[in-house]
């Protein structure tokens, strides 16, 4: 490799320019995609030819999901993503009618899409006649010849407001923000930088209708979706510039972007449903994920390893899982071991697991350029390595030094790569965790941490040599795939290599459709009261991007923490998807038990407050698989019709059922709690009710997470244990949430393995009505027993419960202070339950 080792002004002078002569400004070789030259009809849509010589295809992707695609040049490449997922899609039949003026199409259901001819634009609308979104007439589908880049605009509505877009360090609603997508290391990233770590180039748009006539029968809340599927360089200027349009582009490829209707509903809900069906969902991961998770940069030599798994059991903190970040390799070569530090990795992890906890290892991209290396030497006699422009092995400087670089956008490559999991596998490490895949790369030999965030040569060079599956391209189309790729090739390994386990990756970078391969981290955050604040609105849209399974390092991961806010975190985290604990080198201890005798009992019982919740929570990440619905969710989209859940991005809910609002704000022990509109909740530690559609102040001391259950609801828990392992057979106990009628469900299986896709599952139903209680169950899998029933909000004079309709249930056990009725059920319990008030 050329060392380019740039004095720092000159590469900050360079960065200045850049971002100067960013596009947009300068617009005078754009052209406007034209009129419609002429139509060719397809059973699915329409392909048009445009006067610039541009053509659109604009089809029926499903009932309510369309499709556009924009060739500029008029030349359309094969249809190929790596979001979408791969399987049989039928074709959607559609009815075309033309006139003078318009071509429209419209499909079963009635949703309609009309396409004006002079010029070319858009308009979706519902089966009503209602628009949907429209093109700005004064802004067509354009293009310029000159660089490739191709862009589209949108009207918006005047309080439309938007979510998604992956991760990003930015506001709950993202209207009137510019975002861009080009995958960067932002180590330390301060709240509004962007981009960051992924690229997901989908969002949510809800609008509120104000005050409509009565015959309206939607909600006021109304949703589309829109997902930009371009590997490129990406913007979106959600009405930033105009706050009545927004803009979106890419500086190369096609535009081909699916707009989601949510059909009928038009809810949040639908919509990511349908996108969901279009890049896949996380299957259910092992059990054991969903633990608790200890990690630190890095947690050497083995004996410091076994005294944190120590420090855990001995203080009674429970955890599940381990990790070894890039110290414990040999001189940062992936796939192996620093001997001197790790002597008998199989022992030691061997040893762990005994105890309880798994172990998941760091796996880098960078392949140290060393022929003594023989992952090296294998992927170099392979050529599995990415390109410079001139065709030769492309090098760059990582935590190793010089490094080579699998193409991971090549099958051969991936699955070349994959083989070296094995080891690690007979080993007996559990999961893996996939870093610096953005990918990142340093600046040179003396730059070691990345410290300026959008350098161009933070990363491969643009004119870097990819396969691309088939599709050869240049680094510049596959960048923001590249992460992507690693995890599928480590998911995708895995599978092969362990086909009756679930595999538990974690990646910092990616692109849409990660979820279908690994979890992800929001990287480099800071241990500041605003990036604790900022982890809310960061995760909650992640997963209303499709993206369920993530987390934020717990205490942050650079700088130190007060106790304090370690315990705030611990707390705003417990109930988060993914739950660990990281911390930068040299930064202070950062494990739940070394904060002093005080914090240690707080911190012990955050994260046994998850493990009590784990039935719960792994339920909600079953729903995930069927409806593609986030485990945690922002308010908005249950409660799309209150339009007060739009902007709140300090509390969430984990499924339908629970609302957490935990404090972000230093020295504070109240803190005000809006309650969403349409289900009344009860406090889950006072047994309180508060209405829907109120707001009220809470206590909230050093030791409590805010914590609300939905009325009406069932939400299923287990005593506490100190790791997973030691769920196996515990009776359940089932929190029913007294003061409204309702049905909610939980799912159990094995926690492990495919034997529920196979009918080793069951789920089981709680039916509240009036006085009525029910529970009915579905599937073959014997899962763990009903203990006790716990009514919650049961006010001051206790209900008595009843046995079908007549045997009163003895020792049951009432506890005021916290509005719970407590009723252990015999063994052989019937399923239907009289509440006499
Ligand atoms: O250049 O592996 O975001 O979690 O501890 C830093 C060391 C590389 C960045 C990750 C962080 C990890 C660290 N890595």
């Amino acid at each position: 490799m050329k060392k380019r080792l740039l004095p720092e002004i000159f590469i900050t002078a360079a960065f200045i320019l850049l971002c100067a002569a960013w596009p947009g400004e300068a617009r005078a070789a754009w052209r406007a995609v034209g009129d419609v030259q002429s139509v060719e009809r397809r059973p699915d849509g329409v392909v048009l030819t445009l006067t610039s010589g541009a053509r659109a295809a604009v089809t029926f992707h499903d009932l309510e999901v369309i499709r556009v695609r924009l060739a500029p040049r008029g030349a359309f490449g094969r249809d190929f993503s790596y979001a979408v997922e791969p399987k049989d899609r039928k074709t959607v039949a559609a009815k075309i009618s033309e006139t003078r003026d318009e071509i429209s199409l419209s499909s079963l259901d009635g949703t309609t899409v009309v396409i004006r001819r002079r010029p070319f634009l858009i308009t979706v609308r519902d089966p009503r006649g209602r628009t949907i979104v429209e093109d700005d007439p004064a802004r067509p589908h354009a293009f310029d010849p000159e660089t490739g880049e191709v862009e589209a605009t949108k009207l918006r509505p005047e309080w439309e407001t938007y979510y998604g877009f992956g991760e990003k360090a930015m506001p709950m609603s993202r209207h009137t923000q510019h975002l861009v997508m080009w995958n960067t290391d932002t180590y330390g990233y301060p709240r509004g930088l962007d981009p960051i770590y992924q690229s997901i180039g989908f969002f949510i748009a809800l609008r509120h209708h104000g005050d409509l006539p009565r015959a309206e029968p939607y909600p006021r809340g109304h949703a589309y979706g829109l997902f930009f599927d371009n590997t490129h360089r990406t913007h979106f200027d959600m009405g930033k510039t105009a706050p009545h349009r927004y803009t979106f582009g890419a500086q190369g490829g096609e535009l081909n972007y699916y707009v989601f209707t949510g059909g009928r509903e038009r809810t949040p809900r639908r919509v990511l449903q349908d996108y969901t069906e279009l890049t896949g969902r996380t299957p259910l991961p092992p059990l054991w994920a969903l633990g608790n998770q200890q990690s630190r940069w890095s947690y050497f030599p083995e004996a410091r390893v076994r005294e944190v798994a120590r420090g855990f059991r001995e203080t009674r903190t429970p955890a599940d899982v381990i990790y070894l970040d890039i110290d414990y390799m040999d001189g940062y070569r992936v796939f192996t071991w620093d001997k001197t530090r790790f002597p008998d990795p199989p022992k030691l992890i061997g040893d762990l697991r005994r105890d309880g906890f798994r172990t998941v290892v760091i796996i880098d991209p960078g392949i140290k350029v060393d022929m003594n290396y023989h992952v090296y030497r294998e992927g170099q006699a392979g050529g599995h390595f990415v390109k410079d422009e001139k065709g030769a092995e492309f090098h760059g400087t990582v935590w190793p030094g010089t490094c080579a670089f699998p193409d991971f956008t090549s099958a051969a490559a991936r699955e070349w790569f994959a083989s070296y999991y094995r080891r690690h596998l007979e080993e007996g490490v559990a999961g893996f965790w996939n870093d610096m895949n953005e990918p990142g790369i340093f600046l040179s030999e003396t730059t070691p941490k990345p410290d300026i965030y959008h350098h161009p040569m933070k990363t491969f060079p643009l004119d870097a040599r990819h396969a691309g599956d088939g599709e050869p391209g240049t680094h510049a189309r596959y960048h923001n795939v590249y992460g992507m790729q690693m995890a599928r090739a480590t998911f995708e390994g895995l599978r092969k290599l362990r086909p009756d386990e679930r595999p538990f990756v974690l990646t910092r970078a990616g692109y849409a459709g990660i979820q279908r391969f690994s979890a992800v981290w929001t990287g480099d955050n800071v241990a500041s009261w605003d990036h604790l604040r900022l982890s809310i609105p960061m995760l909650a849209n992640l997963g209303v991007s499709g993206v369920p399974f993530v987390g934020s390092d717990v205490g942050g991961f650079s700088g130190n923490p007060s106790p304090e806010l370690y315990a705030r975190w611990l707390q705003a985290a417990a109930l988060t998807p993914f739950l660990r604990s990281h911390s930068e080198a040299g930064s202070n201890p950062h494990e739940p038990y070394s904060f002093g005798p005080r914090f240690t009992d707080i911190n012990r019982a955050s994260i046994e407050l998850r493990y009590r919740l784990l039935p719960y929570l792994y339920s909600v990440f079953r729903e995930h698989t069927q409806t593609g619905a986030p485990v945690m969710r922002p308010l908005w989209f249950e409660y799309p019709a209150d339009d007060r859940t739009y902007l709140n991005e300090d509390q969430y809910l984990v499924g339908r059922d629970l609302l957490v609002a935990p404090v972000v704000t230093e020295g504070v022990t109240k803190r005000k709690v809006y309650f969403p509109r349409g289900d009344a909740w009860v406090d889950w530690w006072t047994g309180k009710r508060y209405e829907g559609g109120t707001e009220a102040e809470v206590e909230a001391p050093l030791d409590r997470l805010p914590l609300f259950a939905r009325a009406g609801a069932a939400i299923p828990t287990q005593p506490v244990v100190q790791h997973t392992g030691e769920m196996v057979g515990l009776p359940l106990t089932l929190v029913v949430v007294r003061g409204a009628d309702g049905v909610s469900s939980f799912y159990e299986d094995s926690g492990e393995g495919y034997e529920h896709r196979r009918g080793g599952a069951r789920t089981t139903e709680v039916t509240q009505r009036g006085n009525g209680l029910d529970i009915a169950r579905r599937g073959d899998y014997r899962g763990r027993r009903v203990g006790a029933l716990e009514l919650l909000g049961v006010g001051a004079a206790p209900p008595r419960v009843l046995m079908g309709g007549d045997i009163a249930l003895a020792h049951e056990r009432f506890e005021p202070a916290s509005g719970r009725l407590v009723v252990p059920l015999p063994v052989d319990a019937p399923v239907s339950f009289t509440i006499v008030p």
